[in-house]
């Protein structure tokens, strides 16, 4: 089992989380220019779930993401290039533009989709870990969904079916609070979330989805149990996501207050502090590195409004499996 060295899984774990919200930051303002037709779903303020939990996993897991799933997909080892492209809908991007936000998928690293039927991905992460199981290939398969999406019904059917058959897969549940514009305190009856977990037999434990730490060290200890046939976890991150639901939201379901208290328990202010504390980096080294993150996303944009729409000629091509 790996511990959390901060020169190494911080250090990444920051340059990640600084990357993914300085590409998620741009996606408002890409929709309002026009260059992005739907909605997208940015998760600004989430990182540490995505990047705390893809630190612990290899490009042969796989993961099954929902409609807020550009951090998921990057955090596993997406181009940010590629990724950037497909939410504008172009032919550079890893579905040919096709797929855009909600239909993004990247085999070659187990990114099984991006999903925009809330809690599909519980089902399908489900899958590929009885795959994973009947192929003894010793992969693992994640689970991403809201706290909107611990309601579906799947949940229950899948939390059960990995319980009994001890499958590889790893539920990760980010409670942003919000399911759209319905509070949890509305929608959720039983808030303690590990006690559904625990009522189907699956171990579950919470964690502050705001620290990259707590999540890799809960996360690994999932994996490790996965990859030993131990079975399947389930992993509360409390998290919160600082832009609308979509772009357009008129947010009249929450203060703007509350969205500055969480903004005050930053995940990437709070290890970037950590980090020049413990003297990884100074304050010149973090100008650098978001002076570069800014160029490398200015380039990420370029590229994107660059790549063309894919042909008309083509709309049938990809779709189905031949
Ligand atoms: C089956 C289904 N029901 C409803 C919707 C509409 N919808 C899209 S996102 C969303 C909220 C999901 O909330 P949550 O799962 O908590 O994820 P979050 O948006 O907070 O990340 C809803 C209800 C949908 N896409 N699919």
């Amino acid at each position: 089992m790996a511990e959390f060295d901060v020169k190494e899984q911080g250090l990444a774990g920051l340059t990640l989380m600084k990357r993914i919200r300085e590409f998620e930051d741009r996606l408002p303002g890409l929709s309002q220019e026009g260059e992005i037709r739907g909605s997208t779903h940015p998760s600004s303020g989430m990182e540490a779930v995505s990047v705390g939990v893809s630190l612990a996993l290899e490009d042969r897991d796989a993961i099954a993401s929902n409609h807020r799933g550009h951090a998921h997909t990057l955090a596993k080892g997406a181009d940010f290039k590629k990724t950037m492209a497909e939410i504008l809908g172009r032919e550079d991007g890893y579905c040919k533009g096709k797929g855009g936000s909600m239909h993004l998928g990247v085999k070659e690293i187990g990114v099984l989709g991006t999903n925009g039927i809330v809690g599909a991905g519980i089902g399908i992460a489900t899958g590929a870990a009885l795959a994973s199981q009947v192929k003894g290939d010793g992969s693992v398969a994640v689970a991403y969904f809201g706290d909107g999406g611990s309601n579906q019904g799947v949940l229950a059917e899948a939390f059960n079916l990995a319980a009994i058959w001890k499958l590889p897969v790893i539920f990760v549940l980010e409670n942003n609070y919000y399911a759209q514009s319905a509070s949890v305190e509305d929608m959720v009856a039983q808030r303690d979330f590990t006690k559904r977990g625990e009522a189907y037999g699956v171990p579950s434990f919470e964690v502050d989805g705001m620290d990259l730490e707590q999540v890799y060290v809960t996360m690994d200890k999932a994996v490790e149990r996965a990859r030993a046939g131990e079975g399947p976890s389930f992993i509360v991150a409390n998290t919160y996501r600082y832009l609308g639901h979509m772009a357009g939201d008129t947010e009249i379901y929450r203060d703007a207050a509350e969205v500055e208290e969480w903004r005050a328990k930053d995940p990437v202010a709070k290890l970037q502090n950590r980090l020049i504390e413990e003297g990884v980096l100074t304050a010149a080294d973090i100008e650098k590195l978001e002076a570069d993150i800014t160029a490398e996303i200015d380039d990420v944009v370029e590229f994107a409004k660059n790549s063309p729409y894919p042909a008309v000629e083509t709309a049938f091509t990809d779709v189905y499996a031949s």
